[in-house]
């Protein structure tokens, strides 16, 4: 293939360090994966599940220490420390390729390696990119196939440029001790080693559309976030996109599909994307979103007809799930899937599991599926446009302080909110839950430079958009003195969606509060919905002593920026200091 030279040479260079016994060039075909997924059912990389149930799917065990992103070994490599920002772990470029290269030294040896060349984006978008990921697991490139467009379509829509992002992966021996996620934004380079966990591993998914492409897209002037794209259709059939951004586990997905209650069945959310977008400034002044993305690597926890019947409808061929529990019968099950667990389950390391002995499914189990398969994908879905957007709406899992749902004064007050969100932390990183950090619009592990820039560059889109979206915040996680959520959310969340696009049509009732429009206690439709008393003026207030420690907390963090913080930014958290003053001296 002497057309794709620069990618050939790359690919000889990287065989003569890994030196696998067998390159393999993967076309994406049918024929390819059926492949693949055979010979991993037989070396136990894969175990068949029911068939006549669940045709075509399959259950990947991973190993005990290597199920979540491990955010303490990811790292920004730049040449310039302050260019990764206080937020990142930085490494020196040379000392990384000096420190992690020797890791790949004979690492692919006795295996095959894999060639994957993808496309993030729909095939004939203007802002699709193209990646190339070099991997030695079978596992992972299955999993790219459904996750993005794998194959000849990005090979031909690469030619004989050499720009495409280059990702070199191996499972190396899958020790924590030798595991690695390097970027290297300046060089469009991901070197990923020791982990086979979905966000460490598909190196398309967080590592190259949001880590690589955050950076690309401050140079070129667009934006790469951690955010679902939905169309909202109301009863007269107009559909208003929105995106939203959520930390991990805290809700995109669910949001994503949401199916409306009986009595606003007038409403529909149409799924665009679940976890990731794109944003240009579009010819028309208007910001544009793509979903990078060709399926979900969603959570299994959780997922169940109650809360998400339009993914448990996609989920029952064609998909491999990971680290779930297996009934005797051969079916994927989770935690929340039945209100009670079937008998004889295995768990998700593939013992006899007994209730009351911790979770049979990992709390980070995840299956991938296509797209396509999902009951309310929309018909827009893969528009080489993008669809237009006009909410952006960030929240966060906060127990206390943050309102059902809030809109921004304008849009650089928006950016504040968005920088200066936390959340609790989920089984979706490794380490502690439940622990309440700062951030940002959902991007503290996702930003591939300084949190600071990434602020301004946030300000600057502002002022290059003819239509700005609106700004809300929501938060579906706050709980009562006794820690039950005060809100019933899945479903339920239309009644926020529909007040948003009220808001976004300049009607929906509104109080002016220090930190923004919060509804008035009548202005949610609670038709078919009966909370427990005061529950909505609990969900809806402002509690003057949370919000000052808040601000406080936003303070520390904004400190920890300073050098490169802009100026709106501090001007907008004074300005939310004289509000909030102003209402605890009433
Ligand atoms: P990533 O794929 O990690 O980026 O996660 P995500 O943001 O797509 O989260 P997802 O929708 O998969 O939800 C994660 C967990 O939050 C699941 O266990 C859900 O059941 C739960 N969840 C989602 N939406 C709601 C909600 O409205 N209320 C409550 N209480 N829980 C929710
Ligand atoms: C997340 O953790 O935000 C995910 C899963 O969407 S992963 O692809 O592993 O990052
Ligand atoms: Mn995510």
């Amino acid at each position: 293939m002497p057309q794709h030279r620069a990618l050939e040479q790359w690919v000889d260079q990287v065989a003569s360090i890994t030196r696998p016994d067998r390159i393999h060039w993967c076309d994406g075909s049918e024929e390819e994966y059926q492949v693949l997924i055979e010979g991993m059912l037989r070396d136990g990389t894969l175990i068949g599940l029911n068939h006549q149930r669940y045709p075509g799917c399959y259950l990947h065990r991973s190993h005990p220490s290597d199920v979540a992103r491990t955010e303490h070994l990811t790292f920004i490599c730049t040449s310039r420390k302050e260019d990764a920002g206080p937020t990142n772990n930085w490494m020196e470029p040379k000392e990384a390729r000096a420190q992690v290269g020797k890791l790949f030294e004979g690492s692919m040896k006795g295996r095959t390696m894999f060639v994957v060349p993808y496309l993030m984006g729909p095939a004939g978008s203007p802002y699709s990119k193209i990646g190339v990921e070099i991997t030695d697991s079978p596992y992972v490139v299955v999993n790219m196939r459904i996750m993005t467009r794998m194959g000849k379509v990005a090979l031909e829509r690469l030619g004989e440029s050499d720009s495409f992002v280059r990702g070199l992966h191996s499972l190396g021996d899958l020790s924590p001790d030798r595991r690695f996620i390097l970027h290297f934004p300046e060089e469009r380079l991901i070197w990923s080693i020791g982990s086979g966990y979905g966000g460490n591993a598909l190196l398309g998914k967080k590592c190259h559309a949001l880590r690589i492409a955050s950076w690309i897209g401050r140079e070129e002037g667009w934006l790469a976030e951690h955010t679902l794209i939905i169309g909202v259709e109301d009863p007269s059939g107009q559909v208003t996109y929105m995106a939203a951004a959520f930390p991990s586990a805290c809700g995109k997905t669910n949001l994503a599909m949401l199916v409306a209650p009986l009595q606003l069945s007038g409403y529909k959310v149409w799924t665009v994307g679940d976890d990731i977008a794109w944003l240009h400034v579009g010819p028309d002044g208007r910001l544009r979103a793509i979903n990078p993305e060709a399926g979900f690597f969603g959570v299994a926890p959780g997922t169940s007809v109650k809360t998400n019947s339009n993914m448990l409808a996609a989920i029952d061929r064609n998909v491999i799930f990971t680290n779930v529990a297996v009934t005797p019968d051969g079916e994927p099950w989770w935690e929340g899937k039945d209100p009670t667990p079937p008998n004889g389950l295995v768990d998700w390391q593939g013992n006899p599991w007994t209730p009351g002995e911790g979770a049979a499914a990992h709390p980070n189990s995840r299956f991938t599926v296509p797209a396509r398969q999902c009951p309310s994908i929309s018909p827009h879905w893969e528009d080489p446009e993008g669809v237009p957007i006009s909410a952006i709406i960030f929240g966060g899992r906060r127990a206390r302080v943050a309102p059902l749902v809030y809109q921004s004064y304008s849009w650089q007050h928006g950016v504040f909110v968005g920088a200066g969100m936390a959340s609790e932390t989920t089984a979706a990183q490794s380490g502690a839950v439940g622990v309440t950090r700062r951030d940002p619009m959902a991007m503290i592990p996702f930003c591939g430079y300084n949190m600071a820039d990434y602020f301004a560059h946030w300000l600057d889109m502002g002022q290059r958009i003819a239509h700005p979206p609106a700004i809300f915040h929501v938060n579906w996680f706050r709980t009562d003195t006794q820690g039950r959520f005060l809100w019933p959310g899945f479903g339920e969340n239309i009644r926020v969606l529909k007040w948003i696009l009220e808001r976004v049509q300049g009607q929906g009732k509104a109080a002016e509060t220090p930190i923004g429009f919060v509804p008035t206690s009548d202005a949610l439709e609670m038709d078919g919905l009966s909370l427990p008393a005061g529950a909505m003026d609990e969900l809806l207030r402002i509690d003057a002593d949370a919000w000052a420690a808040e601000h406080a907390e936003q303070g520390l963090f904004f400190d920890r920026l300073a050098a490169r913080l802009p100026v709106q930014i501090r001007q907008e958290h004074d300005m939310l200091r004289q509000r909030l003053s102003r209402l605890s001296a009433t």
